[in-house]
């Protein structure tokens, strides 16, 4: 069955009505930027064709409830307060919350829920949630919501509500990704630069590796990042990373006492710079030359982020000695996936390269696919 039929028979069997319609919202790959949004630096992610689907309709008795076909029970709840709901359904809480704190009426709704976005696999699934949930309500309310102001209410429903110190890279990619593009983001300003990025016309590929590897302590790591890049900020006088260049950086490393904190800012300080590169080089249709780009910022992450875990780092080795201009894992880190940028016609053998290396080392088998540039969140 499809997602969006998947989702309208859980909306049939929970409340026996139809839905008034469906809204989906991608999962994400970042093609590079990590952990520079909350340094109000430059990310630069595509959607991906894998979707939550949100069926919705109108609430008769005042309320919202949500469920998944994971979940057939719907959660039930009226107003509420961060930490009332708890749970997955605090995820589709804290954005009626985080919209109503925005000022808006937003319409009491029943929701039911389908995804094939891998899910805790560093692809968004919290955000295609989030993002699918918002764009229903949103347009079942006829809400004046501006396409520009909903990630930062789809991320405050995570950050407060949910509580997870998130930045804005997810949500923007979920909502403002557009068909064959890369969303070049400016995490200060929010502005936006929509960049071609259709690889089939150059014969190229790009490989999403699921290393599956299991993720371990990834709340508290990804929130120690955040604190030891604030603090090294506020030591070098400056609002955030994203204002240290990398001409500055070796004066900026010095003035830092802590080896952990000077690691840290320079994958910052050297992620943003490597963002900006790979604009410039998509721009002018240089695409084979991303990849020592893509290389370096796994290096970056592994070394001075310290955010890889041996199955990633296994499938970027595998990859490029498979012949891949470039890998890197994508995401927050600590497990997750690896994107490769290969020649179209290698895909399979950089796959089966990645599974042989797994084999060797006795991981959990990788999932692995070609993925294009989706459409962002919208209503079907
Ligand atoms: C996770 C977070 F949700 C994003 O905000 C971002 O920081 C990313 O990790 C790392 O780039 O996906």
């Amino acid at each position: 069955m499809s997602i969006p039929s998947a989702a309208t028979a859980a909306f049939l069997e929970a409340y026996a009505t139809e839905p008034a319609g469906l809204w989906a919202a991608p999962g994400r790959v970042n093609l590079i930027g990590e952990h520079t949004d909350y340094n109000d630096g430059f990310v630069l992610p595509f959607a991906l064709p894998q979707r939550t689907v949100a069926a919705a309709g109108p609430a008769p008795d005042g309320r919202w409830s949500v469920c998944s076909t994971l979940a057939p029970d719907p959660v039930s709840f009226g107003v509420t307060t961060p930490g009332d709901v708890t749970g997955w359904g605090a995820y589709v809480a804290g954005v009626v919350w985080a919209l109503k704190d925005a000022g808006f009426e937003v319409p009491p709704a029943r929701i039911a829920i389908a995804s094939d976005v891998p899910l805790g696999s560093g692809l968004s699934s919290s955000a295609a949630l989030e993002s699918a949930v918002l764009t229903a309500l949103v347009d079942l309310g006829g809400l004046d919501v501006a396409l520009e102001r909903r990630p930062a209410i789809a991320q405050r429903a995570e950050n407060v509500y949910v509580g997870a110190p998130t930045g804005i890279l997810d949500q923007s990619a979920s909502i403002r990704c557009q068909e064959g593009r890369a969303l070049f983001l400016d995490c200060r300003t929010y502005q936006v630069e929509q960049i071609p990025f259709d690889l089939t016309a150059e014969g190229l590929a790009i490989l999403v590796i699921n290393s599956n590897a299991p993720h371990r302590h990834v709340d508290g790591e990804y929130g120690e990042r955040r604190k030891s890049c604030e603090a090294a900020a506020a030591t070098l006088g400056v609002a955030a990373l994203r204002d240290v260049s990398t001409d500055s950086l070796p004066q900026a490393l010095e003035r830092l006492d802590d080896d952990v904190m000077r690691r840290r800012a320079r994958h910052i300080v050297t992620e943003n710079q490597r963002v900006l590169d790979t604009v410039s080089l998509l721009r002018s249709g240089r695409v084979r030359e991303i990849g020592p780009l893509l290389t370096a910022s796994h290096a970056s992450m592994r070394d001075d982020f310290e955010i890889t875990v041996d199955q990633v780092d296994v499938a970027v080795e595998a990859s490029l000695a498979a012949g891949a201009y470039g890998a890197r894992m994508t995401g927050g880190g600590f497990g997750g996936c690896v994107l490769a940028l290969v020649d179209a016609e290698r895909a399979d053998a950089t796959a089966a390269a990645v599974d042989a290396a797994y084999r060797k080392r006795d991981f959990t088998a990788p999932t692995s696919w070609v993925a294009t540039a989706g459409p962002g969140a919208a209503r079907l």
